[in-house]
């Protein structure tokens, strides 16, 4: 046969050449295995005191697991990185979807990194399903961010209980802060009581808002005007500059309502858009101001100190709770009693009393 009628069809392909085995298998085996394998703590928190991102992100990733091996580990490596911790700020953002929290952090974390800064950007995000849309849209609009060397950007820590979230994010930041990331910016999105959890792990709470229609104030959710320790209007660009300025001024009245703050700052408002990147210094240099006062009032270190006992406290509530209420002999009670409860055979009170009774079980 000819060399052409053999390759007649343009599906026919040439015999592929045998690849030729330059490692041995049991060589690939071994290394392959050996990526797969974790790191020891040790190894983990020598990485992470190095600056090495991939020590810290492998590490945050066993902090958010759930599998108790490795936990066990985390816990191994955030106690060998605590020691390192708690020198940085830490800044909290929020605002509703779409206000540009993504948009504003890299511009914000671009400007940080250019005054020699290192800068770490976490997310509090309870409602993991709609996280997953989010990580994208953070990707792209972090894109210059996402690539420097300075800069470490981990999207979510999902779960389904804000409590879950907010522990695996509070580890985090130590984390980060032993590997020498001065300043931790943790966005959250406004669902649930994602503020809270944020505003107790924070330094500065930062709220980004848009300029509506001349109602600012309506639709703000009680509480979080009391955490903001700025307002800033985002997109104050095109169109909407004259906007921006009126929102400004009615929140900046707003805000003077309030009773004075513990740490004696007086929040202020500001507007920027993020997209031109303009205003964005200001903001720095607000913030920065801030830290300044309340470092030298004593203050900065008053709230970390009161927020480490809240969340000690806080820890304790959230594994009491959990191993109650998994306690198989509580299970049962809790049956029984919510089915007297409809029966209309005992109180609340009376039920709470005898299923609270089987907590000496967990003693065990
Ligand atoms: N005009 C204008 N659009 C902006 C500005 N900041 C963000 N955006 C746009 O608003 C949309 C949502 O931004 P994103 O950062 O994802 O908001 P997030 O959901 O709060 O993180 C995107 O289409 C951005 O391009 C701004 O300052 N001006
Ligand atoms: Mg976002």
């Amino acid at each position: 046969m000819t060399r052409k009628a053999k390759h007649s069809s343009a599906l026919s392909e040439k015999e592929g050449v045998p690849p030729q085995k330059a490692v041995s298998e049991t060589a690939t085996k071994k290394i392959q295995a050996e990526r797969k394998k974790t790191p020891s703590p040790a190894q983990l928190v020598a990485g992470i005191l190095n600056g090495d991102k991939t020590a810290l992100s492998r590490a945050i990733t066993l902090v958010e697991s759930t599998a108790a091996k490795h936990q066990l580990l985390a816990k191994e490596v955030i106690e060998g990185c605590l020691p390192y911790a708690n020198n940085s700020v830490r800044i909290g953002i929020t605002g509703v979807p779409g206000v540009g929290k993504s948009t504003f952090i890299e511009q914000f974390g671009k400007l940080l990194i250019q005054q020699n800064r290192k800068v770490a950007v976490l997310t509090v995000d309870p409602s993991s399903s709609i996280s997953k849309g989010s990580i994208l849209g953070d990707k792209t609009r972090m894109e210059d961010l996402v690539k420097a060397p300075n800069a470490f950007i981990r999207p979510s820590a999902s779960g389904d209980s804000l409590g879950g979230v907010a522990r695996k994010t509070r580890e985090a930041i130590i984390l980060c802060e032993a590997a020498g990331f001065d300043t931790i910016i943790i966005e959250t999105v406004g669902v649930g009581q994602s503020e809270t959890a944020v505003h107790s792990m924070t330094d500065f709470f930062l709220l980004l808002k848009l300029a509506g229609a001349g109602d600012e104030l309506q639709g703000i959710k009680r509480g979080i005007m009391e955490m903001a320790d700025a307002i800033v209007i985002n997109k104050a660009d095109g169109d909407n500059i004259k906007a921006a300025k009126l929102a400004k001024t009615e929140f900046n009245r707003a805000l003077h309502l309030y009773p004075p703050k513990e740490s004696n700052w007086i929040p202020k408002t500001l507007s920027c858009s993020a997209i031109k990147n303009e205003g964005i210094e200001e903001i720095w240099e607000l913030i920065s101001l801030y830290f300044s006062e309340t470092k030298s009032n004593g203050y900065f270190s008053e709230k970390r100190k009161q927020q480490n006992k809240f969340w000690l406290l806080q820890t304790i509530e959230n594994r009491l709770n959990s191993e109650f209420f998994r306690n198989p002999e509580v299970k049962k009670e809790l049956e029984k009693q919510l089915k007297a409860l409809d029966k209309n055979t005992t109180t609340p009170f009376e039920a709470a009393e005898k299923v609270l009774s089987k907590k000496n079980a967990l003693r065990n």
